[in-house]
């Protein structure tokens, strides 16, 4: 376990992270989202194909996500709390979509597969909150074109975002720690790799064995729920 007062710690968090909070990982699905196949929706040859089918699969999502039925879980108020208390730095870099870490109180999330409550325009670029239904033919509200407007949201074949400040912030930490995530998904599946060649102490947090998991110095076997409540507690109490 951890038999040092780490100065900077970066968590890498997954869609297990936000099981226990009713959103269903990309996993449990066999990568089939609301039966569809995954490259069909979240992918940018899928967008073109068929816009209407993708806007309704990100609408269902974006609606399940903002209803009464979705509200953060234990792990993620214990992160919010450790980016509160802790003296060290603390960065949270999600490979989710969902806003539940923020939503726990979390500040200054790192988004690498961008944000379902976010918007963007095709033309400009320009990143707007969106909290209810994008349709087809919604006008976009910057360039007031029709067919413009799409999730803000990293596709398979996209290149992840931030990925410079995400460097900086491996480089720099002596504790990394990934929770809920298989793995499968890269360049996020490889960051364990990266850190690991400055030397950082390597945690997996999940309920089972992962394709990386012989990558990590130690391993939390449960769920996030329990395994993080109790990991956030042991790093405040470290002297
Ligand atoms: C990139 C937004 C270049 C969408 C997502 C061919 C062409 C182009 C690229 C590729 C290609 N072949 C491979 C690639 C690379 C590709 C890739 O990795 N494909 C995979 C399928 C092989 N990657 C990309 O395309 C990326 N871009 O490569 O650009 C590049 C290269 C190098 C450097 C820079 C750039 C872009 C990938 C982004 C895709 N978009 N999300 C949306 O959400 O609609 S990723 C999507 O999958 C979700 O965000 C989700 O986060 C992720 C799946 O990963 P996990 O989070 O790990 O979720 P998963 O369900 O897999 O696992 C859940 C885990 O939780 C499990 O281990 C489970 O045991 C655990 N768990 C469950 N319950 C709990 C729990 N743990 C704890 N407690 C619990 N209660």
């Amino acid at each position: 376990m951890i038999d040092f007062k780490p100065k900077h710690i970066v968590f890498l968090t997954g869609a297990g992270i936000s099981a226990e909070s009713g959103i269903k990982t990309f996993r449990d699905s066999n990568g089939l989202w609301e039966n569809h196949d995954i490259l069909e929706v979240a992918s940018p040859s899928g967008f073109d194909r068929n816009p209407e089918l993708v806007h309704r699969f990100y609408n269902l999502r974006r609606t399940q996500l903002l209803s009464d039925e979705v509200h953060p879980n234990e792990a993620h108020k214990a992160l919010a709390k450790l980016q509160k208390e802790y003296s060290g730095k603390v960065t949270i870099i999600t490979q989710n979509v969902d806003n539940l870490h923020e939503e726990a109180g979390s500040e200054d999330v790192i988004h690498m597969h961008g944000e379902l409550i976010k918007m963007r325009c095709k033309e400009s670029g320009k990143v707007l909150t969106k909290k209810g239904d994008i349709q087809p033919d919604d006008k976009c509200p910057c360039c007031l074109k029709v067919g413009n407007l799409r999730p803000n949201i990293v596709w398979f074949g996209e290149y992840p975002m931030h990925m410079d400040r995400i460097e900086k912030e491996l480089n720099s930490c002596d504790l990394f720690i990934s929770i809920g995530t298989s793995g499968q998904v890269y360049p996020a599946a490889m960051f364990v790799n990266l850190v690991k060649l400055n030397g950082t102490y390597t945690i997996e947090a999940n309920i089972e064995e992962t394709n990386v998991s012989d990558n990590f110095d130690d391993h939390l076997v449960g769920p996030a729920t329990q395994v993080v409540s109790k990991l956030v507690e042991d790093i405040l109490s470290i002297k």
